[in-house]
């Protein structure tokens, strides 16, 4: 016992020093500010107030889902996307409407930025009937078919496979649609991701798979559990696959925005590799005890909603008065879900087996 105690310390002594030298290694990587005004100039009002807000509901969906189950009032298991809002925001400021993403576990940010209600979100949260999925399905569970939410999914990897068969039907029915696949690196290692990818890019198929990197698959580091990185398997199978700072929304923009127009125009998939980083654990109760505090206040500091409001308000192209008011507008909409989801019913006992088997 006492043994395998000193074993354990070692071990996490080593990945103390590692987490210390990877948190070096990433010092920020600022893009130059002319690269981020060509974007933001490109941008009318509408989008740069719509990234602003996306981000903020993310975030604020979160924190709020976060203080309700330290209450009690929700079960089950909640994975955090904070830190990474720029991601999702960025690539679905990037679609049209029409276009199919399909999500993970973490799927909050995806749902918001394609335009779920929190709402529904919320009362799925709280288990009740409200809720995207009646309520039976919780945080993992929350699809859109009209607004081409192909779901979340709690199989690691699972959604690859689902977004190239969404591909394959754009194809088929000539719609023009694109499918944006979010994944994280520790779906790398997984045979649905080398299934998934090798059909698309052999059949050209309209698909973006977009990797995720925040780092860590629960306690385990990408590099540790992926034999190359994610960016540098794009030649393997004939595609492009730039890496991109994913806590940059005008950088995963722009690369979101070419990708899709590449598969519109079928030239075939792009395999994105966004690297980012989840400020909390990989669950609610995760003790986060394998990263050091210096490698978390790095992430921190380079929060993609404090960047995206600087560069904005740096550019003039929003007030401190105009980003308070959304601010407010989103404390508004969050307590209406809140109040929402406790006013909804709990589901029933006897539709405990409705929605298992197809009728
Ligand atoms: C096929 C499969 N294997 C293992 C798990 C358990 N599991 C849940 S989340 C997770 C880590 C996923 O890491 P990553 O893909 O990097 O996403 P992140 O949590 O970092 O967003 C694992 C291993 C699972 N859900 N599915
Ligand atoms: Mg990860």
């Amino acid at each position: 016992m006492a043994a395998r105690r000193r074993a354990v310390a070692r071990a996490s002594s080593k990945t103390g020093k590692a987490s210390k030298a990877r948190a070096k290694a990433t010092k920020s990587r600022a893009r130059p500010t002319a690269t981020v005004n060509t974007t933001l100039k490109s941008m009318d009002d509408g989008q740069v107030r719509w990234i602003y807000q996306t981000m903020r509901r993310i975030r604020r969906f979160e924190e709020t889902a976060e203080e309700a189950f330290k209450a009690a009032k929700m079960r089950g298991a909640l994975h955090f996307y904070i830190g990474e809002e720029a991601t999702a925001t960025g690539a679905c400021a990037a679609l049209e409407d029409g276009d199919f993403i399909t999500s993970t576990h973490r799927g909050h940010g995806h749902c918001i930025a394609k335009g779920a209600r929190m709402d529904k979100m919320m009362a799925e949260l709280f288990g009740r009937t409200t809720g995207y999925s009646g309520g039976k399905g919780g945080s993992m569970h929350i699809a859109d078919l009209e607004l081409g939410n192909l779901g979340a999914n709690g199989i690691v990897g699972a959604g690859i496979p689902i977004a190239t068969g969404a591909a394959l039907g754009s194809k088929l029915r000539q719609d023009g649609q694109v499918t944006i696949s979010f994944f994280g690196d520790g779906a790398g290692p997984t045979g649905a991701f080398h299934e998934g990818v090798n059909v698309a890019a052999t059949m050209k198929l309209p698909v973006i798979f977009l990797c995720e990197n925040n780092q860590y698959g629960m306690a385990t580091h990408n590099e540790f559990a992926n034999a190359a990185p994610i960016s540098a398997r794009g030649p393997a199978y004939s595609i492009p696959s730039p890496k991109i700072d994913g806590n940059d929304v005008f950088e995963v923009y722009e690369t979101v925005k070419e990708a899709a127009d590449r598969a519109r125009n079928g030239e075939g998939p792009t395999l994105i590799e966004s690297l980012t980083y989840r400020h909390k654990g990989h669950t609610v109760l995760d003790q986060k005890n394998y990263r050091t505090k210096e490698e978390i206040a790095e992430w921190v500091a380079r929060d993609p909603i404090e960047r995206f409001r600087t560069a904005v308000s740096s550019a003039k192209r929003m007030t401190a008065k105009e980003f308070d008011a959304i601010d407010a507008d989103i404390e508004r909409e969050i307590e209406n879900a809140v109040s929402f989801a406790e006013a909804s019913p709990w589901p029933t006992l006897d539709a405990i087996e409705r929605d298992v088997y197809a009728e």
